[in-house]
């Protein structure tokens, strides 16, 4: 499934979009816009790049980072669904759930009159993945490349009962320097402070980073950004459908025992995860369809 040649002859469009072997059994799409390019990997639906023209790239990915089929990828916009973080019940099932590491099937592909490039992808359901998730649903997730860069995760309850779902657009973004870059939008908000086991804190300010930094945040806005004085601009993150937002940065330790970030491999990125986390996970009801979508855009450089 999802061999280059034949994606290519089924949705290849010339100048816009092909399909290549990243690694084996690996294949992507590349994509072409007037605004900007993108990679996207069949395997999660996952963004791994998103270079608007003449900025430095928007998407971090570890320089290390594997392409394998069943591993996750350090980087890009991985898909956590249909849980986040450590299964409750479950200390076996993957972390963040299993959609980032499993196969998903293109279901169109578009040339938008406007120049952007809209892909469509579902998750293809296995005895495996049911296993995990045993409740009917239809998951779909939407990329759209332009001047901006759109993701958008669609949940279908197609069975007759209710379910809760967790998920995130676990995005990595590029910074200069994560020592000098701060996150604004989260004043005010509550969070859970992961490396403070879980404490619940209230955000002061903007988030600066000097040391591991691990936050639920909850009841947020939809809208927050990456101030980036080394490189000189400004990532707006806009979000629809989506109550908490998560901001991460390994540091030093973390990220060596990790061990796919490569040497101060910390030093260059930070999560700012749109989500549905922790209390803020949604109930679904039977035929409904939760979107949660995110938009990220480089705009002025920050003041001063
Ligand atoms: O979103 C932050 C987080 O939950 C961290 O606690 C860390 O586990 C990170 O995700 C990366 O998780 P991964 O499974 O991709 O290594």
């Amino acid at each position: 499934m999802n061999e280059p040649q034949d994606m290519n002859r089924r949705f290849g469009i010339p100048g816009c979009l092909s399909f290549e072997e990243m690694a084996d059994g690996f294949t992507v799409a590349r994509v072409t816009t007037p605004f900007a390019t993108a990679t996207v990997a069949l395997q999660g639906a996952h963004v791994t790049a998103y270079e608007p023209k003449g900025q430095a790239s928007v998407i971090w990915l570890s320089k290390l980072a594997k392409f394998a089929p069943g591993k996750s990828i350090r980087g890009g916009v991985p898909v956590c669904w249909p849980w986040f973080g450590p299964h409750a019940g479950n200390p076996q099932f993957p972390g963040h759930g299993f959609a980032r590491t499993v196969p998903w099937r293109l279901v169109e592909a578009k040339a938008l009159p406007d120049g952007r490039v809209r892909l469509e992808f579902e998750l293809v359901e296995t005895e495996a993945t049911r296993a995990q998730w045993p409740h009917a649903s239809v998951v779909r997730n939407i990329v759209t490349v332009g001047q901006e860069l759109e993701v958008e995760l669609a949940t279908t309850n197609t069975g007759s009962v209710p379910f809760q779902l967790g998920q995130a657009l676990h995005t990595y973004f590029t910074v200069g320097d994560i020592r000098r870059a701060t996150v604004a939008g989260l004043e005010g908000c509550e969070y859970l402070d992961k490396v403070d086991g879980g404490k619940r804190k209230r955000q002061e300010g903007p988030v600066v980073f000097s040391r591991e930094t691990d936050r639920i945040y909850l009841g947020t806005r939809g809208c927050c950004g990456i101030l980036d004085p080394v490189l000189d601009r400004t990532i707006l993150i806009t979000s629809t459908g989506s109550r908490s937002t998560v901001v991460w940065n390994p540091w030093i330790e973390k990220a060596e025992k990790m061990g796919d970030f490569g040497p101060d491999g910390h030093l260059g990125m930070v999560c700012v995860e749109t989500a549905n986390a922790a209390e803020d996970v949604i109930t679904l009801a039977p035929g409904a369809t939760h979107r949660m979508a995110a938009q990220y855009r480089v705009v002025a450089a920050p003041a001063g």
